[in-house]
């Protein structure tokens, strides 16, 4: 299958690599990295050891059949725009946050499929990517039910090794991967700690508040989302993700813009009741930003 992943960065390049030695794999990225991994190929470290050789380049061209949207959630605007100019008859997006689908598929005519990935990534240099976890990827119609498109991209992610599960309640697993997000991103980035840290302890009250109140907000929206069901979704994937530094984490380490809007931002949009621990986590990243005028 020809596949192009756009936003090669490092949940991008792992899954990319991951694909590349079962598929023609294009990353989509900046330099230098993107000169890198043309090079040398791309080194994957950490629980999975192994070099793919992937294309590698920085736009979109000719036709794909897959196109795995990689890139952080304010960029998906930007990144429908550049899709359109890609031949591709489906569009994945495993991203962090809600809206995303709904932003490519008003852009794209291709079938946008909704993804959620647990895998934990970190980019070490221009060219090596470390895997801090191995999880899994679930993917589905966006609106739930069954999906011939989806059927089709989740035995070509598993051909390639990739733990992948097709679901028939994306709407579900969406707000369930929120709630994770919500309990664990701010979280790790304030304290600076991995997100094994939050196994017990303090920072493990903090979230497992996060993610209960959004599991509250996903309810009151019409998602069977019980509590017990969200916080042992957080505990497996602190487990699994023990060693990684959350994409929030590694965005303030670097100086980077954060998705706090479309993770704990977007838990406080939609409620309706008091969620004063996604509040607080909201004010708190959102008052780091604008200090760095990253906002
Ligand atoms: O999605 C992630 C992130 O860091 O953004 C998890 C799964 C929490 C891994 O760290």
């Amino acid at each position: 299958m020809r596949v192009v992943v756009f936003g090669a960065g490092s949940l991008g390049s792992l899954i990319g690599g991951l694909l590349a030695d079962e598929h023609d794999v294009t990353l989509i990225g900046r330099e230098p990295h993107v000169r890198a991994v043309r090079d040398h190929g791309l080194e994957i470290t950490g629980e999975i050891e192994t070099t793919s050789y992937p294309g590698a380049a920085t736009a979109v061209s000719g036709p794909a059949e897959l196109a795995i949207v990689t890139v952080k959630s304010y960029d998906t605007p930007e990144a429908a725009r550049a899709l359109q100019a890609l031949d591709t008859d489906v569009v994945l997006s495993l991203q962090n946050g809600l809206g995303n689908e709904e932003a490519l598929d008003e852009a794209l005519a291709a079938t946008v499929l909704a993804g959620t990935c647990t895998y934990g990534a970190r980019l070490i240099e221009p060219g090596v990517v470390r895997c801090t976890g191995a999880g899994e990827v679930t993917l589905g119609a966006r609106s739930g039910g069954r999906s011939e498109a989806a059927e089709r991209v989740g035995n070509a992610v598993r051909r390639a090794g990739i733990d992948a599960t097709v679901a028939t309640d994306m709407p579900r697993r969406l707000w369930e991967k929120l709630a994770i997000n919500a309990g664990i991103n701010a979280v790790t980035a304030l304290a600076r700690v991995e997100n094994g840290a939050l196994g017990d302890g303090p920072a493990n009250d903090v979230a497992t508040r996060a993610v209960r109140e959004t599991a509250h907000v996903a309810r009151a929206n019409g998602i069977d989302l019980p509590d017990e069901r969200a916080t042992a979704a957080l505990d497996t994937v602190v487990e699994t993700t023990a060693a990684n530094r959350s994409s929030m984490y590694q965005d303030l380490e670097a100086g980077r813009r954060t998705e706090i809007d479309a993770i704990n931002g977007a838990v406080l949009e939609r409620a309706n009741d008091p969620v004063p621990v996604n509040e607080t986590l909201a004010a708190l990243v959102r008052a780091w930003e604008r200090e760095r005028k990253l906002r």
